[in-house]
């Protein structure tokens, strides 16, 4: 019985190892504009993208190219999960300022 129970812990582990070892990478909202505008990351990768937002206004994270919409709220940080993702250029925005909130993903 005790083995029995070892066994299933230690068939579970790896979806724990793989959630915590999801990369992950920031971009911060200043003035309405993503710093960095342009973001590389790993292709056939589920990332962890935190989002922190110094300005004094809500803004959301959003994207025609994957699924994505999230709201960050002033002066907060929200984090989502995205991808995985072929090699390739995603455009994402912030849909409360448009003009200014623009960006990318390059995929390699
Ligand atoms: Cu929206």
């Amino acid at each position: 019985m005790k083995r029995l129970l070892l066994l299933t812990t230690l068939a579970l582990l790896p979806l724990f190892v793989s959630a915590a070892d999801d990369p992950g990478y920031t971009l911060r909202l200043k003035d309405h504009r993503y710093q960095p505008s342009v973001l590389h990351i790993p292709a056939n990768t589920r990332i962890r993208l935190e989002v922190i937002n110094q300005d004094a206004s809500p803004e959301e994270f959003e994207s025609s190219d994957f699924p994505a919409e999230k709201i960050v709220m002033p002066n907060s940080r929200m984090s989502l999960f995205i991808g995985p993702f072929k090699p390739g250029r995603y455009g994402f925005y912030g849909d409360f300022h448009q003009p200014t909130a623009q960006g990318s993903l390059i995929v390699e």
